[in-house]
């Protein structure tokens, strides 16, 4: 297979989706690594992303003449272009199921966390408050879904990636799961342990590390279980 370009971003949640899901299928993907820094964030924007994504925004996938943006529009790409493993379920109604719940963390469940990022610092007021409470709702959404199943839509599928990567954020940003929904802490072990996964959450912790944020717990743990 010819080989492909995404572009990504050292802590972009929506790049490392696509990145799991490449190593997953074990996709001919080299990954490009727009800048970004602490002050800056992604500007100056990178002239492939410029040029390819409106929106201005990583992560975007070249192959050959393919050129495509967001990450949920990557996951349908790859999923057509190399259906082994499958990494969404077999039947219209269970597929159906698992795009509305990886459709439901980035939509549903991210817009808190996302309003939590210009609150860091002022966790106390209202607004940090009313999002935290937000995503612990959440939480206690999915906690009760696993009581059925192991992963978020009956087999491992697109919708635990782009989960494992929106509850991260939401660690950073001050609202992490908690033993209060211990199914979903198990989740997170096993999906985890993955090789795909933990290469990834060995990267973020290196660049939070270099960066000097902080580095949630399950992200250290998977990064040192690297190195044993
Ligand atoms: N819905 C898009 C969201 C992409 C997105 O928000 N990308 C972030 C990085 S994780 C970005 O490029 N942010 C810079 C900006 O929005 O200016 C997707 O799924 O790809």
């Amino acid at each position: 297979m010819l080989r492909m370009t995404l572009y990504s971003g050292p802590l972009s949640m929506y790049g490392a989706k696509n990145e799991i899901a490449a190593l997953e299928k074990d996709l001919p993907v080299d990954v490009v690594m727009v800048p970004f820094t602490a002050e800056h964030r992604y500007e100056p924007r990178h002239p492939e992303v410029l040029r390819i994504n409106p929106k201005r925004q990583v992560p975007v996938l070249v192959h050959g003449t393919v050129e495509i943006f967001d990450s949920t529009q990557i996951f349908e790409y790859f999923e057509k272009i190399e259906p082994a493993p499958p990494l969404w379920p077999a039947t219209p109604a269970a597929r159906a199921r698992a795009r509305l719940r990886e459709l439901w963390s980035d939509e549903v469940f991210f817009p808190p966390v996302v309003r939590l990022m210009s609150l860091q610092g002022r966790l106390t007021e209202p607004a940090a408050v009313e999002a935290i409470a937000e995503v612990e709702r959440r939480y206690l959404e999915l906690e009760a879904l696993l009581e059925h199943a192991p992963f978020l839509a009956g087999e491992y599928s697109y919708a635990d990636i782009a989960f494992l990567m929106a509850q991260l954020f939401a660690a950073r940003m001050s609202a992490p799961m908690t033993a209060s929904t211990p199914r979903l802490l198990a989740w997170r072990e096993t999906v985890g342990a993955r090789p795909a996964v933990s290469a990834i959450l060995r990267r973020f912790d290196a660049t939070l590390r270099q960066l000097g944020l902080p580095i949630p717990d399950f992200v250290a743990r998977a990064a040192s279980a690297g190195h044993d």
